[in-house]
C-alpha cells in the first residue's frame, strides 16, 4: 500500500487567494513612526504575489495612480499594470476608492455635511469604478473610513445615513446604466480613524443595503478585525451575510479584542476563531461553500523588511489552506458527527410545525408532550466536541 499523498499547504491559483497593493505594499508607518521599508511596487506586488501562488491582486484607485495624476500619467501606470498582470497571470477581482486619506474627506465623504464633498466623492468613485472595470475587476467595495464623527454635535446621524443612500443609489444606478454588471461590497468598522464610524457592523450594513434602491446588488465585505475589535463574532456575522446570500467579498486577518485595527496575519491570532471562520467558508459542516475571492487585508509587522513581507503573505494562505484540511477532518470525524447528530434531532418530525404558522399548526403545537424537566436533563457534551475541534487544531487528531 502506498502512502497517502503528504499535505501541501503551499497555496495556487485555484486557492482564489488575493492581497491588496495597499497591504503588500504597507511600508510599516505608524500613527507613531514613518515608514520602516520602501514601498514595494504594484509591478513587483504582481510578481511577487504571482510566485507566492497568490490568484489576484485588489487596489484602491490611489494606491496605482497618484491623487490629481494627468490623464497621461494615469493611463501608463495602468498600462504598464495590465502588462504586469499579463506577464504573471494574474486577476483584479476588486476594485475600491481611497475615500479617506485626502484631507479633503477629514469630515466624511457620502456623509459629509457639505454636499460639495460628497459630490466630489462621487465622481471620485466613478473615476475608480471605471478604472475597475478597465482592469476586470467585477465586485467594488466600499469602506467608509471617514463616515462617521468624533461628536455628535457635528451632525444627526439620520442625515449621514440618508446622504450615505444616496450615495450608493446614484452610483449603483450609473453603474447599470455604463451597463456594467459589477457588485457592490460595503464593509464595516466601528471605529479607527474616526471616533464612532456610522454602519459599525456587518449586521448594520445588512439592514441598510435593504433600504438601497438596488439592494440585490450590494452585499457586505466582513473582515475579521473590524468585528473583533469590539469583541463580536466574525463567523456570525458571516454566516448571516451567507444566510442572506450577501457575502460578496472577505476581508481575512488577525485581530485581539479591543484593540486598534491590527490588522495581523490571518489566523495569527483566535486560531479557533479562524477555524470555525474557515469552517464556514469551506462548507465542510453543512451548507455551500464560498465562492468568492480570499482576500488578505493584512500587512506585515512593523518589524519587517521586504523579506518578511512575503513570509507574512505566504503565512496567510499556509494558515488558510492548513485550517481549511483541518476543518475537513473535524467535520468526518465519526465522534464529531456523532456528538452533533445526538443534539440535533426530532423524532416526532416537529420542525414542519414550527415552519408555518396556520390553525392546524397551531393546534398541533399545543397538543405537543413537552416536558421541559425531561428536556432539561441531558448535557449536551459540548465540552467534548469542542476539545475535538481543539485536538484538531493543535494536530493530534485527524
Ligand atoms: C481599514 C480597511 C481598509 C479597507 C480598504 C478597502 O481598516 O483600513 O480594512 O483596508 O478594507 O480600504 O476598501
Ligand atoms: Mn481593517
Ligand atoms: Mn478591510
Amino acid at each position: 500500500m502506498s502512502a497517502p499523498d503528504p499535505f501541501n499547504p503551499s497555496p495556487s491559483r485555484g486557492d482564489r487567494f488575493t492581497f491588496g497593493l495597499w497591504t503588500i505594499g504597507n511600508p510599516g508607518a505608524d500613527p507613531f513612526g514613518p515608514a520602516v521599508r520602501p514601498r514595494i511596487s504594484p509591478v513587483e506586488i504582481v510578481e511577487g504575489l504571482s510566485k507566492a501562488g497568490a490568484w489576484g491582486v485588489n487596489l484602491h484607485d490611489n494606491d496605482l495612480i497618484p491623487f490629481g495624476a494627468s490623464a497621461a500619467e494615469r493611463d501608463a501606470k495602468v498600462a504598464e499594470f495590465q502588462s504586469a498582470l499579463r506577464d504573471n497571470n494574474m486577476v483584479v477581482p476588486m476594485a475600491t476608492t481611497n475615500l479617506f486619506s485626502h484631507p479633503v474627506f477629514r469630515d466624511g465623504a457620502f456623509t459629509a455635511s457639505d454636499a460639495k464633498v460628497r459630490a466630489f466623492a462621487v465622481r471620485k468613485a466613478m473615476r475608480a469604478i471605471e478604472l475597475g472595470v478597465e482592469l476586470g475587476a467585477g465586485t467594488v467595495v466600499f469602506w467608509g473610513g471617514r463616515e462617521g464623527v468624533e461628536t455628535d454635535a457635528a451632525r444627526d446621524c439620520r442625515d449621514a445615513i440618508l446622504w450615505y443612500r444616496e450615495c450608493l443609489n446614484f452610483l449603483s444606478h450609473w453603474t447599470k446604466d455604463q451597463g456594467w454588471d459589477l457588485k457592490f461590497a460595503l464593509e464595516a468598522k466601528p471605529n479607527e480613524p474616526r471616533g464612532d464610524i456610522y454602519l459599525p457592523t456587518t449586521g448594520h450594513m445588512l439592514h441598510f443595503i435593504e433600504t438601497l434602491d438596488l439592494p440585490k446588488m450590494c452585499g457586505v465585505n466582513p473582515e475579521v478585525a473590524h468585528e473583533n475589535m469590539p469583541g463580536l463574532s466574525m463567523v456570525h456575522a458571516v454566516g448571516q451575510a451567507m444566510e442572506a446570500g450577501k457575502l460578496f467579498h472577505i476581508d481575512l486577518n488577525g485581530q485581539r479584542i479591543g484593540r486598534y485595527d491590527q490588522d495581523l496575519r490571518f489566523a495569527s491570532e483566535d486560531l479557533k476563531g479562524a477555524f470555525f471562520l474557515v469552517r464556514l467558508l469551506e462548507g465542510t459542516g453543512g451548507y455551500e461553500a464560498y465562492q468568492g475571492p480570499l482576500h488578505f487585508d493584512a500587512h506585515a509587522y512593523r518589524t519587517e523588511d521586504c523579506q518578511g513581507v512575503w513570509d507574512f503573505a505566504a503565512g496567510c494562505m499556509r494558515s488558510y489552506k492548513i485550517l481549511a484540511a483541518k476543518t475537513k477532518a473535524f467535520d468526518a470525524d465519526a465522534e464529531v458527527q456523532e456528538i452533533i447528530a445526538a443534539n440535533h434531532v426530532d423524532p416526532e418530525n416537529i420542525g414542519p410545525i414550527l415552519g408555518k404558522f396556520s390553525l392546524e399548526n397551531r393546534d398541533a403545537l399545543n397538543k405537543l408532550d413537552l416536558d421541559p424537566d425531561a428536556l432539561a436533563a441531558q448535557g449536551h457534551r459540548y465540552e467534548r466536541l469542542d476539545q475535538l475541534a481543539m485536538e484538531h487544531i493543535m494536530g493530534v487528531r485527524g
